[in-house]
């Protein structure tokens, strides 16, 4: 009789694996803040309230002007070429979200805050610093350690399979 390929030594390890990277999206929304402060040459850590309503983040919060028309123009949060174009489409446009006469892209290079006129982002004036990740977001599928669990119980099955 064939050996069934689910047997097949490392399969099980590989299955393993292949559970822990196909549902890791589902609670691995990336923060692009650091990105976004590098393509615009921010002179300060932006803060999550640049595109979110609070520094907590998370599902449903990024509804500032800014982040608004980044959306508008093709930004997906899970997409890092999608933040560069996005970017650059606005710098080109010269949108100005909150109507102040700045640009949106400029303002960010300023240290300026691009949702309200006057309002800063660095220096005197700025939010404080956000604690935690902006896109703490409740998990689609299973908790992290729920899937840590998984993972490991599936690596033990393997292991025992192996032995017989
Ligand atoms: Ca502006
Ligand atoms: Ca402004």
């Amino acid at each position: 009789m064939p050996a069934s390929p689910l047997r097949a030594p490392g399969t099980s390890l590989a299955l393993a694996l292949a559970a822990l990277f196909a549902t890791a999206p589902a609670f691995a929304i990336p923060d692009r803040r650091e990105q976004l402060q590098a393509e615009v040459g921010a002179p300060c850590d932006l803060q999550c309230t640049v595109c979110h309503t609070t520094n907590a983040g998370g599902g449903g919060t990024a509804t500032k002007g800014f982040v608004q028309e980044l959306l508008a123009r093709g930004f997906d949060v899970g997409s890092a070429a999608s933040l560069v174009d996005a970017l650059a489409a606005m710098e080109g446009e010269e949108v100005d979200s909150d109507g102040d006469g700045a640009p949106d892209v400029a303002e960010l290079s300023a240290g300026d805050d691009p949702n309200s006129a006057g309002g800063a982002l660095c220096g005197a004036g700025a939010p404080a610093t956000a604690e935690y990740g902006c896109a703490r977001v409740a998990p689609r599928g299973l908790p992290a350690e729920g899937a840590g669990w998984l993972v490991a119980g599936l690596v033990a099955v393997a292991a025992l399979r192996r032995r017989r």
